[in-house]
């Protein structure tokens, strides 16, 4: 029986999606034609689909009922309108720009805001908003604590940033070299750990100083709202609302991918109070996305994203969602096997290098032991470690991540804890004969994002 530490789900099953269990040999069939990348599986051959908590939630009745009110006219949709209502209102900003997903928002922000030769520091970078500051000619600096690289270092916030490190880079190159400081809440590719708002408010104080901008990459703002509320002293009695609000108080605009905390399957924005850069976003949304009243969205997305975001903000309902992620690394910790802690917030992060220490990184271990997860139990997850971590623009060598990870991402409101309980299992007894795994090479390497794209071959 379920411990009482975790919560039974604040919701009940109304409409239900069958999933099939491939055989082992389908499986093993499946995974040599994706070329050992579980981004290149199809979906039908999936059993349990952790590969991502992007775009994959469930939607409420509530939001599809929005659906069924989409406004699709061209300009000035009342759903654009409900969306950039509830946007203000959440999360405080002047000014929304919608975008097609989170990607749309960070390209519009790069181009606008870096010229080539400035400096994008961020706790740890992420995949995505890297390539679209580097595209720009931004230098990304990476002013994480140094405990975010460790993954037995316990700390309640191991997503802050590294306060030093930031007074390092201004001293360093100055103040004007800096396009702005990129926070995310909660950082991804250290494990959903999150930010404190102490650490917001003295990255605000610093970068005031130094008339520096602070734009927060938002994805995951509700995760990290309740680990504020869990830990940090002085916001156990607030709602999540009010500690987003806080949190975002101390930020000069955002971007957003709505397809995480926001449970919705698509959609994005970007937030700002500088009038001149909402002006200039205006201009080049309709460039890339579409007019600024959809943003690549259709109406009826927009209004499931407004939906989505009040009900992000309901206790009951992140409670248990980062008590699910926890129960399955608690699970997992318990049997010994190697993970990232703390527990983050949307994922469980196994450390592919202690889990196969047979294997050298250039061997590929968490790739390996990704397509190894898949072969064995049909669970498929995502590698977060040398290959996503992609080639130097300057040097075109290998970056080289002391996180050398396999995510186990948890889609919201989608999977039970029979079914955390079936991954723990499959990963366990994996773990039990990890020295059977075998490393990977690559065979096709594309140039740009490379992770999603690439195929392998056993060494
Ligand atoms: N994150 C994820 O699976 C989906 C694509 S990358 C494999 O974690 C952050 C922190 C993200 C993120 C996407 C984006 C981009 C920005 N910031 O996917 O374009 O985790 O909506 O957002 C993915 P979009």
């Amino acid at each position: 029986m379920l411990d009482k530490k975790y919560p039974a789900e604040p919701y009940r099953v109304k409409s239900v999606e069958y999933v099939k269990m491939l055989d082992r040999a389908e499986r093993e069939k499946a995974i040599i034609t994706a070329g050992y990348n579980t981004f290149q599986l199809n979906s039908e051959d999936v059993y349990i689909d952790l590969l991502t908590d992007s775009g994959t939630n469930a939607m409420s009745d509530r939001q599809w009922a929005g659906i069924m009110v989409g406004d699709e006219a061209y300009a000035g949709s009342r759903n654009w309108h409900n969306l950039e209502s509830t946007v203000k209102e959440v999360f405080g900003f002047k000014y929304v720009i919608p975008t097609h997903q989170g990607r749309g928002a960070e390209n519009l922000l790069s181009k606008l805001s870096i010229k080539p030769g400035q400096y994008t520091p961020g706790n740890m970078y992420f995949t995505t908003t890297r390539y679209h500051q580097e595209a720009n000619g931004g230098i990304f600096k990476d002013i994480v604590i140094d405990e975010a690289h460790d993954t037995t270092a316990i700390n309640p916030f191991k997503g802050n940033i590294d306060l030093k490190k930031l007074e390092a880079l201004i001293k360093e190159v100055g103040a004007d070299k800096i396009a702005y400081v990129c926070l995310a809440v909660t950082v991804n590719l250290a494990g959903g750990q999150p930010v404190s708002m102490e650490n917001m408010r003295a990255v605000r104080e610093l970068t005031k100083k130094h008339k520096i901008k602070v734009f927060y990459d938002a994805t995951r703002y509700a995760e990290n709202a309740y680990f504020i509320k869990e830990r940090e002293k002085g916001y156990e009695n607030k709602t999540i609302k009010e500690i987003v609000l806080e949190m975002f108080s101390y930020a000069d605009g955002c971007t957003m991918s709505g397809k995480k905390d926001s449970l919705t399957n698509i959609g994005g924005f970007l937030c700002m109070n500088d009038e001149d850069l909402y002006l200039r976003s205006k201009e080049l949304v309709v460039v890339f996305e579409g007019m600024p009243s959809y943003g690549g969205l259709a109406g009826r997305d927009m209004e499931a994203m407004a939906i989505g975001i009040r009900e992000s903000l309901d206790f009951e309902y992140i409670k248990h969602r980062v008590l699910q992620v926890r129960y399955l690394g608690d699970v997992l910790k318990e049997a010994g096997v190697p993970i990232m802690e703390p527990i983050g917030g949307h994922a469980v992060f196994l450390d592919a290098r202690r889990f196969c220490p047979h294997l050298t990184q250039e061997q590929l271990p968490a790739q390996a032991l990704a397509a190894k997860i898949y072969l064995e139990s049909g669970v498929r997850s995502m590698e977060r470690g040398i290959v996503s971590a992609g080639r130097c623009v300057n040097t075109g060598k290998n970056h080289a991540p002391k996180l050398e990870l396999v995510r186990l991402t948890i889609p919201r409101r989608v999977y039970t804890y029979a079914h955390m309980d079936l991954v723990a299992r499959a990963v366990i007894d994996i773990y039990k004969n990890a020295k059977k795994i075998k490393g990977l090479k690559f065979v096709y390497e594309p140039k740009m994002l490379r992770f999603f794209n690439a195929r392998f071959e056993e060494i």
